[in-house]
């Protein structure tokens, strides 16, 4: 199979050094070293991406918009196979292949603030450029993938139709999944108001999706462009809260070793604003907080989901997995939830220092 893909790129396989790469739970990515050269070849997960030419075509929108708008900016698009096409069918599977950013590497953790700073900067600066591209032009690559109301609503359906064993072991977590509907009703009344503005979004913020500089750590490019598609701010800056405000992330068990760091609110906070401050409007700028309430929730709602379901859509490496994911990410939206009179107070502090430094604009600096 290998050998078929990559000698649709040209590559000759027996020349081929190839080992897995990253941590993503849906593709299948390896790095390949070939006469000098790497490369990032992956697999599309075709059961979550229905259609993957939807992915081909935004990124060949977005590239060729960017190309004429903000040609210095590094946009990582997947590198053609010999006979011109952006990805390669091979019994039902598609692969696709990018030139790996020499000097660069990823993160799987945030340690410091100074990463979440550069990571948040990066996922401001895409939005910012696209920020004036007709988001009509992309087609969403995973239908409802953010619809809060939907994951509800297959959480319900998932809960209607487990196994009572399963109800039972996941009892704590479907109450509070309960508890929280809250944050389902608040998002159907935020879209419904039509508060926040439909805009290219990234949908996966996660630090590992950002390629720093080797040496410096200063951030390059955001990668993994998939779930690029149509959608609200709060899916990008949500999952950074979500899974950069604690350094244990969504596998950890013992969750002792969640905690918010506030450094790092800060750094995200900063970072995304440096590049949105100006684009966001005001009203969508006072949701910010809410934004990671809705990611952590709905990633609870969709990992609970999933174990109820017997665990058919991420993967998994023992049984229960998902159901300690969701316990996990509840966990995380408590302490969340504990921290948010404090955020409010740091947004007006940084807001006011922002001021005092820019009086003439009392606005945010863009660069
Ligand atoms: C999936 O494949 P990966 O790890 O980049 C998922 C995200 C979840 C994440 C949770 C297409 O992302 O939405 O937030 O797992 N992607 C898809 O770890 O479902
Ligand atoms: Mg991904």
């Amino acid at each position: 199979m290998f050998q078929v893909v990559l000698g649709a790129y040209g590559l000759h396989a027996e020349k081929c050094k190839m080992e897995p790469f990253g941590s993503g739970l849906i593709n299948h990515t390896w790095k390949i070293y070939h006469e000098g050269l790497a490369y990032i070849l992956q697999k599309v997960n075709t059961a979550v991406f229905q259609q993957p030419e939807h992915i081909a075509q935004n990124i060949k929108a977005i590239k060729g918009y960017l190309d004429q708008t903000a040609p210095d900016y590094l946009f990582v698009a997947p590198v053609k196979a010999t006979n011109g096409d952006d990805f390669v069918v091979i019994s039902d599977h598609f692969y696709r292949i990018f030139p790996f950013v020499e000097d660069s590497c990823t993160i799987d953790f945030v340690i410091h603030a100074e990463q979440a700073y550069q990571a948040a900067r990066q996922f401001g600066e895409f939005a910012c450029r696209l920020s004036d591209f007709d988001v009509q032009k992309l087609k969403p690559t995973i239908k409802d993938f953010h619809n809060l109301p939907l994951r509800v609503a297959q959480f319900k359906k998932a809960l209607a139709e487990a196994g009572n064993e399963r109800i039972s072991e996941a009892k704590f977590a479907i109450e509070e999944i309960i508890r929280y509907y809250d944050i389902e009703e608040q998002y159907v009344q935020l879209v419904g108001s039509g508060a926040l503005h439909l805009r290219v979004m990234h949908h996966d913020t996660k630090i590992s999706n950002v390629l720093l500089q080797a040496e410096t750590g200063i951030g390059l490019c955001v990668i993994d462009l998939d779930t690029v598609m149509p959608g609200y701010f709060i899916s990008d800056v949500g999952d950074m809260l979500r899974t950069y405000l604690s350094r244990a992330n969504e596998e950890e068990k013992d969750f002792t070793k969640i905690a918010i760091r506030n450094d790092v609110f800060a750094a995200i906070y900063k970072g995304y604003m440096e590049k949105m401050g100006q684009v966001l409007t005001p009203i969508e700028k006072q949701f910010l907080i809410y934004s990671g309430k809705f990611m952590i929730y709905m990633q609870a709602v969709r990992f609970i989901t999933d174990f109820l379901n017997g665990d058919i859509y991420y993967k998994t490496n023992y049984p229960g997995q998902n159901l300690v994911r969701g316990l996990n990410q509840i966990d995380l939206l408590n302490k969340y939830v504990a921290k948010q009179p404090e955020f409010e107070e740091m947004i007006r502090e940084m807001d006011r220092s922002r001021e005092t430094a820019h009086p003439i604009h009392g606005q945010l600096r863009t660069t």
